[in-house]
């Protein structure tokens, strides 16, 4: 296959994994509500509402043909969604099942400061085996997420996340523009390379570590814990090298994210956002990774509702958001321009799948409304042949 050949087929690849027929079809519907967060069930117990995550070692497939071993919240990238009413009592059993450290943090939650998840400075690492029970009243009202706090760098990028909604009954984004349907949309980035690396590694020192304290043989300086930051500083001052002494990783080994999610998948997996004329949908944008992403809508300007949970007191309209890391928004889309549309990271790295285009966080807004003769475009059935393509040519 020469380089001409090749960019025209894969061309005609990319256009067809667009088809609006395999969005609209009977089947899209069901797969697609599997493309968003699954609601966790409390168990309710006098007046608390209890939940129970557990983490485990997982496989994620993002995209047919591509896998990777992972940490995961009862077994879903993201973790469940917990969906709560504002002032209700919460717990939280947290069951850790891997052979490693974490935590829980309550990411935008004003929880008593000892259920924050910072492990040494609020409470002891969930180690392998424990449970580890949070408790928290539920506020403020809005978007919000869960992830751990444990070797962040590692583990949130690992999957360790998930959405947290606070309700209101009086919902003031609602009362301002009506809805029925909302979508809950989870951003990541991971580099597969630094997962797989770092988790192997983790395991072994693990490994190590427990049967040393198993044995007594637990050595502070071996694992960097102290307990005070006097008590680190001595022992700096008596020859101990801490870890960035004697280690360093360069920039280039630092994550370089090659996948790009949403709710755990990447295009062509990315879950569908289906509207009709006439209807708001509310969009719960969340960025629980390390990268930024620049999300932008076609055919519509969108109302900013919510800003990290809290509502801005003048929504406005824009086409583009700008969504940094530990961020949430909230939009609501109005239906009014029917047809099928792309709403994806305008940051082109981060629409693709291990480098290659299209890929990554790139999703569909799609009117169910659309009228049966406008849907007919087939690519394929069109019969168009090679030479009526168009050629495109870079460098030639
Ligand atoms: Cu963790």
């Amino acid at each position: 296959m020469n380089r001409r050949e090749f960019i025209q087929t894969t061309g005609l690849m990319s256009a067809s994994v667009l088809f609006p027929k395999v969005l609209l079809s009977n089947s899209a519907e069901s797969t697609n509500k599997d493309r968003f967060p699954k609601p966790l069930e409390p168990l309710i117990k006098g007046d608390v509402k209890e939940f129970h995550l557990a983490i485990d070692i997982y496989q994620q497939e993002v995209v047919p043909g591509f896998k990777f071993h992972t940490l995961a919240f009862n077994n879903q990238i993201p973790g469940p969604e917990i969906r709560v009413n504002k002032g209700d009592k919460v717990r939280v059993i947290f069951k850790n099942n891997t052979e490693l450290n974490h935590t829980i943090h309550w990411h935008g939650m004003y929880v008593p400061w000892r259920m924050d998840g910072v492990p040494y400075v609020t409470q002891m690492p969930v180690m392998p085996g424990q449970e580890f029970v949070y408790e928290f009243v539920a506020e403020p009202y809005g978007t919000h997420f869960y992830h751990c706090h444990w070797g962040t760098l590692l583990h949130m990028q690992s999957g360790m996340y998930g959405s947290l909604i606070v309700e209101d009954s009086d919902d003031p984004i609602k009362r301002q523009f009506p809805y029925e349907r909302e979508y809950t949309l989870v951003y990541s980035a991971h580099d597969s390379n630094f997962i797989r690396t770092e988790l192997n590694s983790m395991l072994e020192r693990m490994k190590e570590r427990m049967y040393l304290m198993k044995n007594g043989r637990f050595n502070k300086e071996r694992f960097a814990v102290f307990n005070t930051k006097d008590e680190f500083v001595e022992s700096v001052n008596n020859g101990y090298q801490p870890p960035y002494t004697v280690n360093r990783r360069s920039p280039s080994e630092l994550p370089q994210p090659n996948w790009f999610t949403v709710n755990g998948k990447s295009y062509p997996m990315t879950p569908n956002l289906f509207i009709k004329e006439g209807e708001n949908i509310r969009l719960r944008l969340i960025n629980a990774g390390g990268e930024e992403h620049s999300l932008h809508l076609h055919g519509h300007d969108f109302w900013q509702v919510c800003d990290d949970g809290v509502p801005v007191p003048q929504p406005w309209q824009m086409n583009t958001v700008r969504l940094s890391p530990g961020k949430t928004i909230d939009i609501i889309v109005e239906g009014n321009n029917r047809g099928l549309w792309t709403f994806h990271d305008h940051d082109t790295r981060k629409v693709t799948n291990n480098g290659l285009y299209p890929g990554g966080n790139l999703l569909a807004l799609v009117y169910e409304d659309l009228p049966a003769e406008e849907t007919k475009l087939d690519m394929m059935s069109q019969k168009l042949g090679l030479d009526a393509l168009p050629i495109v040519a870079l460098d030639e």
